[in-house]
């Protein structure tokens, strides 16, 4: 069977070309695929709801490949076991309340279930700006992550849809871009971003499902942006928080879709 190169590209450009096209009007647009974005869109396309994430990285999987400090372990709590239990991602108990998985095996089964449940995927693309209408968010900025670590002057595409989700970690990044740009007071008792505590993981794996939610209209936060946002510590190697608030972010989002 003969194989041709150029056939093998026009593969991989028309298919991508399809998949791209597909993502500029969606229902959902998270940004970042850690465990808390994944989650969150794996839920929403188990109704049906049209979702893309967006990842700047390569890898998909954020914070929760390396475990504590390189110990590929992560450990959940009661709470979210069942999450882990969907997803088919085998624990072992240590103690009441304390569940340890690999975080080899949580991290690729969660991004695997996510896509075949119909997330579209994109790593490789950061988001450099939100678009804004009528005081709500409703569209993504985007550009090659290479572009902006090379520093090169290329513009960026744009793409629209109904929720946003910021799933950006610790850094909170497109929470920031709103609270610069916006100019709508945020949803925090100060109406500006707080910043997130010190470690303190019982708090912390309490307030952050609190803390998922709207933040500006059209914005939701969840993961660790949630408690970075409003004022949550931080929690350290326990993922059960990052799952169930991605959980409860894309119920409030089907409540409204
Ligand atoms: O950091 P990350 O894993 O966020 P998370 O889902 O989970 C947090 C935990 O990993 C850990 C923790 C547990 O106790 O605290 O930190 O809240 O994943 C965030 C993803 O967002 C990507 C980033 O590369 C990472 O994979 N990201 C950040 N900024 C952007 C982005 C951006 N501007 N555009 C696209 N992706």
């Amino acid at each position: 069977m003969k194989i041709d190169e150029v056939k093998i590209s026009t593969a991989i450009i028309s298919s991508y070309k399809e998949k791209l096209l597909n993502a500029l009007d969606v229902d959902v647009a998270i940004v970042g695929a850690g465990p808390s974005g994944l989650c969150c869109g794996y839920y929403l396309a188990k109704k049906g709801i049209k979702v893309v994430i967006f990842e700047k990285k390569l890898s998909i999987g954020g914070g929760m490949w390396g475990g504590g400090m390189m110990f590929n372990k992560i450990v959940v709590q009661d709470k979210a076991k069942s999450i882990l239990d969907e997803f088919g991602i085998r624990t072992e108990r240590y103690e009441d309340n304390y569940y340890v998985a690999d975080s080899i095996e949580a991290v690729s089964t969660i991004c695997s279930k996510t896509v075949k449940a119909g997330v579209d995927i994109f790593n490789l693309l950061s988001v450099e700006d939100v678009m804004i209408r009528h005081k709500r968010v409703c569209g993504l900025v985007l550009n090659w992550t290479s572009v902006e670590m090379a520093n090169l002057h290329v513009d960026p595409i744009t793409m629209k849809a109904r929720f946003i989700v910021d799933a950006t970690g610790h850094a909170a990044e497109v929470s920031h871009i709103v609270e610069k740009k916006a100019k709508v007071l945020l949803r925090t008792v100060t109406g500006k971003i707080i910043g997130e505590g010190s470690m303190q993981a019982e708090l912390a794996e309490e307030a952050i499902i609190k803390n998922s939610k709207e933040l500006a209209p059209g914005l939701y936060v969840c993961g660790m942006a949630a408690n970075a946002v409003f004022g949550g510590p931080r929690m350290g190697p326990i993922f059960g928080g990052m799952l169930l608030s991605g959980k409860k972010v894309a119920g409030d989002i089907i409540k409204k879709v």
